[in-house]
């Protein structure tokens, strides 16, 4: 017969935290949100970490390069999509490691034989006034010299003036060489009162310049994540059928963790990919699995040695697998039920596998009710398709701007190796929607102000670190009628159209 769960699958929004002691060293900047990415024995620590619970999700219309820089300066982490060719996914995450923070390659470019005329009609175009001039005009090219707009007057100079005779000449430029540190071109910048410090190779070729305003917004970015050399740390989605070949491609564009994009992990094509990841690279790469939504799913994943283990299935604000097919469960009691999992494996083994939530947050205080559940991080979709930084177009709407977000599983993104149970290669029947969501401004302001809502709550509850709310959580599923006591009730909304009419 039939295994029948006792409980009926639940949602985040079916409970509440009750508040715990809070003393007087629980204050939101004393909170720490680091969490452990990947698995790590009793006694040591993670060989990554995250400095905020936070992952973009493994799709098309979220993680490109630019939210894996954002996300990764705010201290958490993308994965790049897999649903692109080996190539283009690897170049996007080597064009990730190359981004180093504060040193920004030269966008507008002219030879010294050119004129005013070009230098204001580029000024123009591209709204810069520091030009690089170098021996073919590019961005990599021979440094000659740097045209700001403190060398040339329209209103006194002729627009045939070759740029040569006004330009500041390489052999009276401030300039650095590469491999300086980005504190070291900060020094060189007050020491000589610059705006702007190029940086050059050993052959004089133009590398980065370094903007004395852009050394000021790095320093207000505490918790970047970033590599023993100082570049972003950038993860990267895998499937089940071509690994063989894209997980080299992956480890050699500088990918630091990866992770299997499956709608559903309880197989053995999960364990087959986790054995020859393991087999050919041992420990040196670290790789997730999933998705599963029980214990028996968290230990087979565990005891096939994935290094976190990512939990949900149809709970996805695009996914419409439990429509589809039947087959999910509540994401709010999934989560207990692995967390419960994770903690008696520790327990047993004395390995710690960090678990990830993904799918489902729609408000902010879903992502503490997650973190107090067990989830050691989060995965969010919807939430970062919103902001400039996800891969999709800005839109207006009917007067309101939006984004597009669809599916991995939808007919616009077709990939069918996130479904596939090892069969001809297509997508059969979508799983997945095409939607828009609001558009919401820039990633920093968003999360900065996600984050201080966790740590609010977390001080409520009487925790300052995630491992303490954790333990110290209390929570209380909540009643259809109480649900309607937490909105405003019983008033008449300034801004709305209850009010009387005169
Ligand atoms: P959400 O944050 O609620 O938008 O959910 C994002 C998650 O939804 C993804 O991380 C993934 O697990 C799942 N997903 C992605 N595509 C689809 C689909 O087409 N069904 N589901």
């Amino acid at each position: 017969m039939a295994y029948f769960f006792d409980e009926p699958s639940r949602t985040f929004s079916e409970y509440l935290l009750v508040p715990g002691y809070s003393d007087t060293n629980c204050i939101p900047s004393n909170v720490s949100l680091r969490t452990p990415l990947v698995k790590y024995k009793k006694g040591q620590q993670p060989l990554l970490s995250l400095n905020i619970p936070l992952v973009s999700a493994i799709m098309q219309s979220v993680s490109g390069e630019q939210m894996a820089k954002a996300l990764a300066r705010e201290g958490g982490l993308s994965f790049i999509y897999s649903s692109q060719s080996i190539e283009e996914q690897s170049a996007m995450v080597a064009r990730v490691k190359a981004f180093k923070a504060g040193f920004v390659p030269s966008d507008s470019n002219l030879r010294p034989e050119q004129t005013l005329k070009d230098l204001i009609a580029l000024k123009k175009l591209k709204g810069h006034s520091t030009i690089a001039i170098t021996d073919d005009g590019s961005a990599n090219g021979i440094l000659l010299g740097v045209v700001s707009s403190r060398d040339w007057r329209p209103s006194r100079m002729s627009e045939d003036t070759p740029i040569a005779t006004f330009m500041t000449p390489f052999e009276r430029l401030v300039y650095a060489r590469e491999g300086v540190s980005l504190s070291e071109a900060n020094d060189i910048i007050w020491e000589h009162k610059l705006n702007t410090l190029p940086i050059v190779d050993a052959s004089n070729r133009l590398r980065f310049f370094v903007f004395r305003k852009d050394y000021e917004s790095h320093k207000e970015n505490p918790n970047e994540l970033l590599d023993k050399q100082k570049r972003y740390i950038v993860g990267a989605g895998i499937n089940t059928r071509d690994y063989k070949s894209r997980v080299p491609q992956l480890i050699e564009s500088g990918a630091d963790v990866l992770c299997i994009d499956s709608s559903e992990g309880f197989s053995e094509w999960q364990k087959l990919t986790l054995s020859w990841i393991k087999a050919q690279y041992g420990d040196a790469v670290k790789v997730g699995a999933g998705n599963i939504v029980d214990r028996e799913g968290f230990l087979f994943l565990a005891e096939s040695g994935a290094d976190f283990v990512k939990v949900g299935i149809g709970g996805g604000s695009i996914c419409i697998t439990r429509e589809t097919k039947g087959i999910g469960r509540g994401q709010a009691t999934a989560l207990i039920e692995v967390a419960k999992a994770r903690d008696e494996y520790f327990e047993r083994t004395g390995e710690y596998i960090p678990i990830c939530s993904d799918g489902g947050i729609v408000h902010d205080y879903h992502m503490t009710l997650a973190l107090a559940m067990g989830a050691d991080f989060l995965m969010l979709g919807r939430y970062f398709a919103r902001f400039d930084e996800s891969p999709t177009e800005k839109v207006n709407v009917k007067g309101s701007y939006m984004k597009e977000y669809w599916g991995e599983g939808s007919a616009r993104a077709r990939n069918w190796q996130r479904y596939d149970l090892g069969g001809d290669g297509k997508l059969s029947f979508v799983e997945g929607v095409d939607s828009y969501v609001p558009y919401a401004g820039p990633l920093k302001d968003n999360v900065q102000l996600s984050l201080s809502k966790i740590t609010s709550t977390m001080c409520n509850c009487g925790a300052i670190s995630l491992d303490e709310l954790q333990q110290k959580a209390k929570l209380t599923l909540v009643s259809s009628t109480s649900i309607i006591e937490g909105g405003a009730h019983d008033v008449l909304l300034k801004d709305s159209n209850d009010l009387p009419k005169k």
